[in-house]
């Protein structure tokens, strides 16, 4: 069982620019379409209510905000340090078409060049699997992921479905994980796979050092 036990808000930063040194260089970069869930997902996963703001107006979270969180390993009583990176919602559709172009612009910046990022994770509505924003985001990280980075697909707000939904959606999709941030479903299960990724990708860097 692996728990965050600590998290904290660091700062927002309006661009790349002002991102902050990241000393633990492990980044997890949560992106989703407005209102897709992914404040709250933050919030359920650190068991920190309040940690992100939720709203109902969309695209509240217009900065890129930064968490420090502190995993622990239940079995080995060990720590792991790592940064939850809340980007902007991408898609909006009530911001101007300038100002998509340079936020877009913003945060494939972001994406593509950010050397600490370590995972990806994108989150979908259970109910829209389909969009082609989320569709061109999914081949956008494909296409720009390293190596040692590694990319999570998530379906959110799953009690919106019923069993025989579910099935159907899972089966369409095998490597995504589900949530219910609302009912507290998967969420212990997703820190789990977040924080065994973040240790394998250890181990990976460590290996290319040594055959350097
Ligand atoms: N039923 C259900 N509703 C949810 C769940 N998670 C979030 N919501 C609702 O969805 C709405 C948006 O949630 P947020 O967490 O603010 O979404 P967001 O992706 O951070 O939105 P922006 O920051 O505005 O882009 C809120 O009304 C939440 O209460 C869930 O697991 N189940
Ligand atoms: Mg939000």
């Amino acid at each position: 069982m692996v728990d965050i036990v600590e998290s904290k808000f660091v700062t927002s930063a309006p661009n790349v620019d002002a991102a902050p040194e990241s000393e633990e260089q492990n980044e997890v970069v949560f992106m989703a379409r407005s209102n897709v869930g992914k404040s709250s997902l933050l919030n359920a996963l650190t068991n920190h209510k309040g940690l992100a703001k939720v709203s109902s107006t969309p695209g509240k979270t217009r900065l890129i905000n930064y968490f420090d969180v502190t995993f622990l390993d239940r079995d080995t009583q060990t720590k792991k340090l790592a940064k939850f990176v809340d980007l902007p919602g991408f898609g909006y559709a009530k911001v101007s078409k300038s100002i998509k172009h340079d936020w877009e612009k913003n945060l494939t910046d972001y994406i593509s060049g950010r050397e600490e990022i370590k995972l990806f994770i994108h989150l979908i509505d259970c109910r829209h699997p389909h969009l082609d924003i989320d569709t061109s985001v999914s081949q956008f990280l494909f296409d720009t992921v390293r190596e040692n980075q590694a990319i999570l697909q998530i379906f959110t707000k799953i009690d919106k479905l019923n069993q025989k939904e579910q099935s159907a959606l899972r089966r369409e999709f095998p490597n995504a994980m589900t949530v219910s941030s609302s009912k507290k479903r998967g969420t212990d299960k997703i820190n789990k796979v977040i924080h065994d990724i973040l240790i394998e990708n250890d181990k990976f860097e460590e290996e290319e050092d040594a055959e350097d």
